[in-house]
């Protein structure tokens, strides 16, 4: 579908203090503002509408917005994050949101739901069992989707331990096509969509981002970056090191709808 807004949150002064289990060492603020300018320049320049919100203190690992709602042309859903320290981070999403939905549904306790566990894909859904999401979370989730008529079906990545997200490990590239990291591109829940799969030296690049008709892929990934380019498309190669040391990658950084 075509995107035309964009919420995004650059980093604060703590972002440091967020969540990760990388052992990259810490990130350097200014390296992470800037790739985050430039990531943000990149939404502009394929069409996006960009609110930014400010950094609040409490929420180091704001920047992650995605992980704080779904959002689909017909209407947007707040979650629950499954980390404690996150949580709260949804109210202050909602609040930009509000300015562009009459109604924000959102999932309830004890419900967990991570934005970065929802794969939108050609108007489907995939939506990842996680550590973060619960099977209240995915229930609720797949139930809000289907009365507004769009289908699901739930991934449970729990024995995947490398994935923090499903959407760590999978990306919609457009129509039909996926891409997937090794692990689950023979998941049956992928049957009937063109599969590319992202070799094991490249897993990272597996979280890449369709908007509109460019293709955003982490820089130094080269396969991949070759792999996905087809006519009519551009693919942008970003530089989101410092996001990667907090474990988060190119699509956790906006809500885009
Ligand atoms: C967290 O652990 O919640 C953050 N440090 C990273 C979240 C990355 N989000 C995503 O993959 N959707």
């Amino acid at each position: 579908m075509r995107l035309a807004q964009a919420i995004v949150c650059p980093p604060g002064d703590n972002f440091a203090d967020g969540l990760t289990v990388s052992a990259l060492g810490p990130p350097d603020l200014a390296l992470a503002r800037a790739q985050h300018g430039n990531y943000v320049r990149v939404l502009e320049e394929c069409g996006l509408a960009i609110t930014r919100l400010e950094p609040d203190w409490h929420y180091p690992d704001a920047p992650f917005v995605e992980d704080t709602a779904i959002v689909t042309p017909r209407g947007a859903m707040l979650t629950r994050p499954g980390a404690e320290s996150r949580q709260g981070e949804e109210a202050i999403v909602g609040r930009a949101l509000a300015e562009h939905f009459q109604w924000l549904e959102a999932i309830k306790a004890p419900g967990t739901l991570d934005g970065g566990d929802v794969c939108e894909a050609d108007g489907h859904f995939f939506i990842g069992r996680s550590e973060r999401t619960n099977d209240e979370g995915a229930r609720q989730l797949a139930a809000w989707l289907a009365g507004l008529g769009w289908d699901s079906t739930v991934m449970d990545i729990r024995a995947l331990s490398e994935l923090l997200h499903l959407k760590s490990g999978l990306s919609h590239l457009g129509g039909r096509r996926l891409a997937a990291v090794g692990a689950l591109a023979r998941h049956p829940a992928l049957e009937g969509w063109a599969v590319l799969r992202v070799s094991a030296e490249e897993e990272y690049a597996a979280n890449c981002v369709r908007v509109n008709d460019a293709i955003l892929v982490p820089a130094g990934f080269p396969h991949l970056a070759a792999a996905v380019r087809e006519p009519g498309v551009r693919v942008v190669e970003l530089e989101v090191s410092e996001f990667r040391k907090m474990d988060g990658g190119l699509s956790c950084l906006s809500l885009r709808w």
